[in-house]
């Protein structure tokens, strides 16, 4: 990487996405960029609010998530959790003590009126998160999955209670907030997008379907790193999703053609490349099991795209 990227934008949600923001937060100046977080997974719980992508990019930035889950907190208990279970309260989330503090810090502050996209900046700024996290919007915008079995299920509801074993036959976004204060300068500002591997429909879309995002997109060097490997999701409920919902093969191709003329390049694992057509390919090692994964996979994009930009 010889350039010296002074704004670029990542687009994420899930824990693919937050490695990849984990390999650029560590290989560009943290100043020289911006994540936009999908906030289509927030939910109620325990009468707390929660915003589940926004902590795994906020733990995986401060380096205190849990490695293997890629969620929660690596060094962590669930005391309260048993407890809660134990009084009856609904336990098929699992929300750990020291991730509670987030929780209810999030939650007192939303109520006494402070925008997300504030209270996220205070949370990154405890946790020393060296680069800018944006939510997507302050107001709710809650993924729905239409679901052939049960009907439409809140995404939580249907990603872990029902693991996701609900066909999802639909994915829509209840509620239609502007974009957070930031997120469309960033992106009107930025000399390239990255697109994180997440899962397109619930974790790239509702940003997507927020006003003003795709157009201010249009205009920018878009690269998108592909949440498939050889026709399998690297985790969730991906493979099955283009499956249902594209009606085609669960290939690198497929993510390409979901995001359409969006994205001016794409990153395939190294062999994936012949499924993509009609944009710049690149086939590298795509899959993030270790932070030097993330910072060479976020180094070889950043090198790829300079070509294009
Ligand atoms: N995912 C699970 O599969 N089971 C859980 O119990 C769970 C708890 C949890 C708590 C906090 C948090 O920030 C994320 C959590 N996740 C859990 C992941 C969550 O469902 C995310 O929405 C997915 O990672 C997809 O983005």
């Amino acid at each position: 990487m010889t350039r010296a990227w002074r704004s670029v934008v990542a687009l994420s949600g899930g824990v693919g996405g937050a490695r990849l923001m984990h390999g650029l937060s560590r290989v560009l100046d943290p100043d020289a960029i911006t994540m936009i977080v999908n906030t289509g997974d927030d939910f109620e719980h325990w009468g707390l609010s929660v915003s589940p992508d926004l902590d795994t990019v906020m733990y995986t930035l401060a380096d205190l998530a849990h490695e293997e889950r890629g969620w929660g907190l690596a060094d962590e208990t669930f005391h309260a959790f048993e407890r809660m279970a134990a009084y009856g309260e609904d336990a098929w989330f699992q929300l750990g003590d020291r991730d509670l503090a987030t929780h209810l810090t999030r939650t007192r502050a939303l109520r006494a009126g402070e925008p997300l996209h504030a209270v996220t900046a205070r949370l990154c700024r405890a946790l020393s998160v060296p680069c800018r996290v944006l939510p997507m919007c302050d107001g709710p915008c809650r993924t729905m999955i239409e679901t052939r079995e049960h009907g439409a299920l809140p995404f939580q509801t249907w990603f872990v209670r029902h693991r996701t074993q609900p066909t999802a036959r639909g994915v829509r976004f209840d509620g239609s907030p502007p974009p957070a204060p930031g997120v469309l300068e960033a992106i009107e500002a930025a000399e390239l997008v990255v697109v994180g591997p997440s899962n397109p429909y619930v974790s790239i879309d509702p940003i997507l379907s927020l006003a003003g995002v795709r157009e201010a997109l249009a205009r920018r060097p878009v690269v998108a790193v592909s949440p498939i490997i050889r026709g399998e999701a690297v985790k969730g409920p991906l493979a099955a999703m283009i499956t249902e919902l594209a009606g085609r093969a669960p290939t690198a191709g497929a993510v390409a053609a979901h995001y359409g003329d969006l994205v001016r390049a794409m990153v395939v694992e190294a062999g994936d490349e012949g499924t993509v057509t009609g944009v710049p390919t690149l086939g590298t090692r795509t899959l993030m099991r270790t932070r030097a994964d993330s910072a060479r996979l976020a180094r070889e994009v950043l090198t790829f795209a300079e070509a294009l930009c």
